[in-house]
């Protein structure tokens, strides 16, 4: 348990219904009593919502009329005892009372300290307290069910498995190192390289849904761009569904960057619809332009549109140059208009590249292409809803350096070299993925190696 105990009000700052101090720590009874005033104090019950007053205890004067519940720990959020006061959601009465609160015993709450105390106490791992903030940001349906399962644990659960392998390796070679003389099982360097093999690709398999699961967490940076008239600004507004962006028939219309935050199947997306892209003198234009070519350099998705009832210009074909290095998507749009410029002909250009035909007239092709950067993001990986995700760069990180240690050590196995220079990698990786899940790694494998083999000595 922490020695102080913490307050700070929980709700958004503004104008609600309600606003709610909470209290955690071992003294968070002992604040309440002080300053709420209970209408029947013979009805106060743990974990029970009580109607009173909070007075201030100097003056006797009514700061609030609130709700209170006094929860036991360690069945709480924070695994301490905990107070919750639901006041009047106004500045005043919340700052009033948390300025009892403070004058009570209690001291004001660092950012994420609830959720620091939750992991400290042991109530969630590392990477459960880093979800807790993931699901409160998520703003997608999708990036939400990934966050909770980190949040349940289902990210933990995969570490704890590849480590608990790698803790069958470090003990059995402990076991050949330490006490070559025992009647136990030789480690074959065979055997070894199996194992080292498996976990290799589990991590593997891991960091494959890294970029899946960063996108989902914090985005997907999609910017629109092709010559001056072919429906930039058109696609905008039909994949908002509103009328977001000024469409004209008249070239140039667009001289300023827009953006607008959507989800596309789940996937949290930033549009940007951006200035045509061509040679002009209008001053204001070259800005736009400029900052078209700055938005498509920081994209990690580019839908370029074409306009299939004209034929390719060399600003299309400029547009085309620049796409090489990019991940793209070729919109060949106006179809309703009748064709002059025909898929296959463009594919000649662009044989790599995803084209699909559209008109923002009719809607043709939007869903295709909404399928298409679904599929684009989630490489397969989402679709089973429940892989698992890596969100984090944090982990991305130690996962990388759990692959190097590993493969170094299957490298070393497959040289025939010593077990304890081998073994000096394969407990870097296990330490690698315990910072993961926050867990202190001194002394586990030795418990490990006397708790399970009993070799008594
Ligand atoms: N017939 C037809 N007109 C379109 C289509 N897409 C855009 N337009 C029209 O083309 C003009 C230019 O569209 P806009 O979205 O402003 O193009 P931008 O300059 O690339 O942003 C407008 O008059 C639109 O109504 C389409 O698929 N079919
Ligand atoms: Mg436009």
């Amino acid at each position: 348990m922490m020695e102080d105990t913490i307050a700070a009000v929980a709700t958004a700052p503004g104008e609600s219904g309600i606003g709610i101090i909470r209290i955690s720590g071992e003294a968070a009874g002992k604040v309440l009593r002080t300053v709420f005033k209970p209408a029947h104090p013979e009805k106060m019950e743990n974990r029970k919502m009580s109607y009173g007053h909070i007075l201030d205890p100097n003056t006797g004067a009514v700061i609030d009329e609130v709700l209170c519940v006094f929860m036991k720990g360690p069945l709480t959020y924070t695994a301490e005892d905990t107070a919750e006061i639901n006041c009047h959601g106004g500045m005043i009465p919340l700052r009033k009372t948390l300025e009892l609160v403070l004058r009570s015993g209690a001291r004001l709450a660092e950012p994420g300290e609830f959720t620091k105390r939750a992991f400290l106490n042991g109530r969630l791992d590392l990477s459960q307290a880093e979800a807790v903030i993931d699901v409160i940001r998520a703003k997608t349906d999708r990036t939400f069910d990934v966050a909770m399962k980190q949040l349940e644990g289902v990210f933990s659960e995969k570490i704890r498995e590849i480590r608990a392998m790698l803790m069958d390796i470090l003990v059995n070679m402990t076991v050949n190192i330490d006490y070559p003389d025992e009647d136990i099982e030789e480690m074959t360097y065979e055997n070894l390289k199996n194992d080292l093999q498996e976990i290799d690709e589990q991590i593997a398999a891991l960091l494959r849904g890294a970029s899946t699961g960063r996108i989902l967490r914090d985005g997907l940076n999609v910017a629109i761009i092709g010559k001056p008239n072919v429906g930039k600004s058109s696609l905008m507004n039909c994949l908002l569904r509103e009328a977001r962006a000024i469409v004209t028939e008249i070239p140039g219309t667009t001289r300023d960057t827009i953006e607008e935050n959507l989800s596309i199947q789940g996937i949290p997306v930033k549009l940007t619809d951006t200035a045509g892209i061509r040679e002009t003198e209008d001053q204001i234009e070259k800005i736009g332009i400029e900052k078209s070519k700055r938005s498509f350099n920081a994209a990690d998705l580019v839908i370029f549109i074409l306009d299939s009832s004209q034929k390719l210009s060399a600003e299309d074909r400029e547009i085309m140059e620049l796409l090489k290095e990019k991940k793209a998507v070729v919109l060949l749009n106006k179809t309703d208009l009748g064709a002059v410029l025909s898929a296959a002909e463009l594919q000649k250009h662009l044989p790599e590249a995803a084209i699909i035909e559209t008109s923002m007239k009719t809607g043709d092709g939007l869903e295709k292409l909404e399928e298409k950067i679904a599929e684009m993001v989630c490489q397969g990986q989402v679709s089973q809803r429940d892989s698992v995700l890596v969100t984090s760069a944090r982990h991305q990180h130690l996962l990388e350096q759990a692959q190097t240690s590993v493969r170094d050590a299957l490298q070393m196995t497959e040289h025939g070299e010593a077990l304890e220079l081998i073994e000096i990698d394969v407990n870097s990786c296990y330490q690698s993925l315990g910072e993961i899940i926050g867990e202190a790694v001194q002394g586990d494998i030795i418990n490990e190696v006397f708790s399970r083999f009993c070799l008594g000595k």
